[in-house]
């Protein structure tokens, strides 16, 4: 009687009609495995198939598998130091529309501060009824909700305005989506007691950058978040930990992390990041304020930069879109540069505010391509083409790059990022 590793009897007729219906099914998909491969079934059992796995709690709190280790986080070139800094999430690694919690960009103005929650405060105060100072334990008694929404730095895609940028995490790498968990802010508001006069909030951040962000009120009744956690768990530390301000649709900017402070006024506070930073300008040398909402936008995850088709055939194109304004209604796709288009398939769910996973099949007949994506969002906005958006706004924007982005499929089947 023959044994394998496992002590087990390879030849009872019950197990080799098994191997033997595996090479059947091998050779029916046209791979190499050999018929002698049948008599020799230790070949056939993948070594983690003869041993125990790993024990549970090995570790306690779960990673990624080390053969994943290319998916990371790359640091954004030209911010001035390592604090003062923003890294990208690795798009083209990704799958459906949640970015796993170690993947989401990040954005600092002077690093990351390590908080101790019992220590931490939110002030509420200006022209209020009863200003207040909450814990985050009394903050997270409020009646909590959790929403899917996307978060974008209004400087994401910003390289395409002059020189492309080689890969899809270089060029949108500053988008990220998750569950968001948190009390409304309305009902902090309200506990406060607006006065009427009231128009704008300041919001702090407790880093060593203390940033600050005027937000209209309106906004802040609307659907703005106190957030505290982060896809099922507490924020991470980059993301905010223990509080951050977050509003749906904003540039990512004015979701001020490690919120210590909301005071109400009637005029925005003129703050940095909104006099000398996220202004926007124009051909004519005059300067956008006050550029909130993230526009209708979208890209094409797969094939992109610096990928390699291998040979003609049946791709998938997938990618995603995205807008500030609401729910995505519909995602055209173009292989030919922009000369013809074809309605994708969005895969549920389609939530405002939220990334939307579109789909279309291609065959790639070896001939060089150029692949393309447009988002409409449910206002009817058309997202622009590169040319379109730099008639409209000139080459001397930073912030708030939505133009189509393009990808060159050369014949020998690599990817690289043309402006078409
Ligand atoms: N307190 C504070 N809040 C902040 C920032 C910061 O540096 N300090 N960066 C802002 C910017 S520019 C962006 S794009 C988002 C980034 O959020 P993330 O790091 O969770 O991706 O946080 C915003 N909130
Ligand atoms: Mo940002």
């Amino acid at each position: 009687m023959r044994q394998d590793d496992s002590g087990e009897d390879t030849r009872s007729p019950a197990r080799r009609r098994f191997v033997a219906g595996s090479v059947a099914l091998a050779a029916g998909g046209a791979l190499t495995t050999s018929a002698r491969g049948a008599e020799q079934p230790s070949e056939l059992v993948p070594p983690w198939m003869r041993t125990q796995g790993r024990p549970v709690l090995s570790p306690a709190y779960g990673q990624p598998s080390a053969h994943e280790a290319a998916v990371r986080r790359i640091q954004f070139a030209g911010t001035p130091t390592d604090t003062a800094a923003a890294s990208l999430t690795p798009l083209q690694h990704l799958h459906g529309i949640i970015t796993p919690s170690g993947l989401v960009f990040e954005r600092h103005h002077a690093g990351v501060p390590d908080i101790v929650p019992e220590r931490h405060r939110l002030l509420v105060h200006g022209l209020v009824k009863r200003p207040l100072v909450f814990t985050l334990d009394e903050l997270m008694r409020f009646p909590a909700v959790s929403r899917m929404h996307f978060l974008e730095c209004s400087g994401n895609t910003l390289t395409e305005w002059k020189k492309p940028a080689p890969t899809v995490q270089h060029t949108h790498g500053l988008l990220s989506c998750c569950e968001w968990t948190g009390v409304p802010l309305a009902t902090v508001l309200d506990e406060v007691g607006i006065t009427p006069d009231a128009r704008w909030i300041l919001a702090e951040g407790a880093d060593a950058a203390a940033m600050t962000r005027s937000v209209p009120l309106e906004k802040a009744l609307d659907d703005a978040l106190l957030v505290y956690a982060q896809n099922g768990e507490m924020l991470r530390p980059e993301q905010g930990y223990p509080l951050r301000l977050f509003l749906p649709g904003f540039e990512g900017n004015m979701s001020v992390k490690w919120l210590r402070r909301l005071k109400l006024g009637r005029e925005p506070f003129m703050t940095r990041e909104e006099t000398a930073k996220y202004t926007d300008l124009m051909p004519d040398g005059s300067a956008r304020q006050f550029t909130f909402v993230m526009e209708a936008k979208s890209v094409i995850v797969r094939p992109s930069g610096a990928q390699q088709l291998k040979g003609p055939g049946h791709y998938e194109i997938s990618g995603l879109a995205w807008s500030g304004r609401g729910r995505i209604r519909r995602v055209e796709v173009s292989v030919d540069g922009g000369r013809t288009w074809r309605d994708a398939r969005l895969e549920e769910p389609v939530l405002p505010k939220c990334l939307t996973a579109f789909r279309l099949p291609w065959h790639w007949d070896g001939s060089p391509a150029v692949l393309q994506s447009r988002a409409i969002d449910e206002t009817g906005y058309l997202q622009p083409t590169r040319d379109a958006l730099v008639t409209a706004r000139g080459v001397n924007s930073y912030y708030h790059y939505n133009g189509i982005q393009s990808w060159r499929v050369t014949e020998r089947g690599s990817v690289e990022n043309a402006h078409a």
